[in-house]
């Protein structure tokens, strides 16, 4: 034994590690297909990261893996770019242009007891496929006598795509703020379930969020406001642009929203012009809804929202803008539609795609634009009427404030209270009727009446966010709740980890 090295012991001991099962493993979204093969393969000291294409973004999904390896195992894994490293147990993320993988996040993972291979055709695809590796890898090492700690992957082959390719959750920071520093680390979460949208709802009666140079006051006089009486706060160019390139290296697109014509209260105390509902405008710290609106005739309110649209487009790369168009019950109904047609033209003007509430399809919109229905299934009707592509938001399925329970501390419930099973067990892919081919993917809004904090928007977005992951990435056949729940409960490991004050659903039996 003695003569024995330590790559020749340490292949003995995989041999030595009892049968695995890689489809029993707790991945959430569930992949596509896996096959597995009952080995193990030894993370541990001596791994190494290898990735191929220096251009692509391929070496810096591999130092993130290798970074988050680090945070839990404490191991500290090397990456090489473009040579092969003289080890063994080499995870090799490769870029590939097999046509098996051509689909901008589709990925495939070859796990044998000597390697790990991923493979994508994009670094977006290989960002998703570590997060499957990073999913597998235990919680605790299994320390037997070896005189250093392995981490056993199971071995198999998984094949991976997700189903819908705006795969989304909101923050509404205008009703309560939420720093860069939270939104940062709710991306972090975000990012480890494959979601790939985060949108931002920078704007509404009680608060305005975002700087816009042209337009000062804004935050100077309405960014300092929010419900309740608390101080709020607003993102500086700069401060959204961190937002922006933070998501980007987790491969996530930032949406942002400013709500109009209602829900336009605070910008109207900063420039009152703007106020067409004929009421003297005072700051608006409650949370009533539908009493505000943009004068919709006037043609300097179209030049504040050209340049709102431009400044907020100039600095957000992903390719839409989300312009709100939600309870304008203060706006008459021709005005709406002449407003909503206005706007539509600014947000393309500015190389955008328009997103709106699904009040929108009432206009005569053109065929980018991108309702998220949430409350009317006569909208969403009319909007596959028009061949448009939907955003699925419904309130009682989806939507992260509602409260789990008459007992839930946070959240609301008119929509109906939607506890963890209720938010899972559902199909987007047949709801109420709405064609697959119209249905853009699933976005779960988090509106922020009730919450305040980090931990008050943990408690109501997890778990109920990592069940709407699924439900945008895996298939119909690969959803079950039962074979779901116990998934979850395996979640708890990574959430106390992550120092996430979750809602421990009595539903579910944590771990
Ligand atoms: C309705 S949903 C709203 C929001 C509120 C939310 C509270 C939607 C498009 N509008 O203004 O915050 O209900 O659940």
């Amino acid at each position: 034994v003695a003569l024995l090295s330590c790559e020749a012991e340490k292949k003995k001991r995989v041999l030595n590690f009892p049968k695995t099962d890689l489809a029993m493993e707790n991945m959430i979204p569930k992949p596509m297909k896996i096959i597995p093969t009952n080995g193990g393969f030894a993370l541990d000291e001596f791994t190494a990261i290898y990735t191929s294409e220096n251009a692509s973004g391929f070496p810096e999904v591999g130092q993130f893996l290798a970074d988050k390896i680090r945070a839990k195992t404490n191991l500290q894994i090397p990456v090489n770019v473009n040579e092969v490293p003289n080890r063994e147990g080499i995870i090799y993320i490769n870029q590939s242009d097999s046509l098996e993988l051509d689909a901008p996040e589709a990925y495939q993972l070859y796990i044998t007891a000597d390697s790990v291979i991923l493979n994508s055709n994009t670094a977006e695809g290989a960002f998703r496929g570590i997060q499957t590796i990073r999913q597998i890898i235990p919680e605790t090492s299994n320390d037997t006598l070896a005189e250093y700690k392995v981490w056993t992957i199971p071995t198999g082959k998984i094949i991976d795509n997700p189903v819908f390719e705006y795969r989304g959750t909101m923050l509404d920071v205008a009703r309560h703020f939420f720093t860069v520093e939270e939104v940062k680390k709710y991306i972090d979460l975000l990012a480890y379930y494959k979601y790939n949208v985060l949108h931002l709802h920078l704007a509404d009666d009680q608060g305005w969020r975002i700087e816009i140079k042209s337009w000062p006051k804004l935050t100077e006089v309405s960014g300092g406001t929010e419900v309740g009486g608390g101080e709020g706060g607003f993102y500086t160019q700069e401060d959204y642009k961190d937002i922006v390139a933070y998501a980007a290296a987790q491969h996530m697109t930032i949406v942002p929203e400013i709500d109009m014509p209602g829900h336009t209260n605070a910008a109207s105390v900063a420039y009152p012009f703007l106020n067409g509902n004929g009421k003297k405008i005072e700051p608006y710290e409650g949370t009533n809804v539908g009493f505000s609106t943009f004068d919709t005739r006037k043609d300097t309110v179209y030049t504040f929202i050209d340049d709102v649209v431009r400044e907020i487009s100039e600095i957000t790369p992903g390719p839409y803008f989300h312009a709100g168009g939600d309870e304008s019950h203060a706006t008459k109904k021709n005005d709406f539609n002449y407003f909503v047609e206005k706007v539509q033209k600014i947000v393309n003007k500015h190389g955008k795609r328009m997103i709106g509430w699904d009040e929108i399809v009432t206009a005569d919109v053109d065929s980018t634009a991108i309702p998220q229905y949430w409350s009317s299934g006569d909208n969403a009707k009319a909007a596959v009427r028009k061949n448009l592509k939907m955003i699925l938001s419904p309130a009682k399925k989806a939507y992260l404030d509602m409260q789990y329970d008459s007992l839930s501390k946070y959240g609301l419930h008119w929509a109906a209270y939607v506890p963890v099973d209720s938010a899972y067990v559902w199909n987007p892919e047949a709801y109420e009727g709405i064609p697959l081919k119209n249905i853009l993917g699933i976005e779960a809004p988090l509106w922020s009446e009730t919450i305040e904090t980090f931990d008050e928007l943990a408690y109501l977005a997890f778990p109920r966010a990592i069940g709407y992951s699924e439900l945008s990435w895996s298939t119909p056949e690969n959803r079950n709740w039962e074979n779901y729940k116990v998934r979850l409960a395996n979640q708890a490991p990574f959430l106390d980890r992550m120092d996430v004050k979750y809602y421990p659903s009595p539903l579910i039996d944590w771990k």
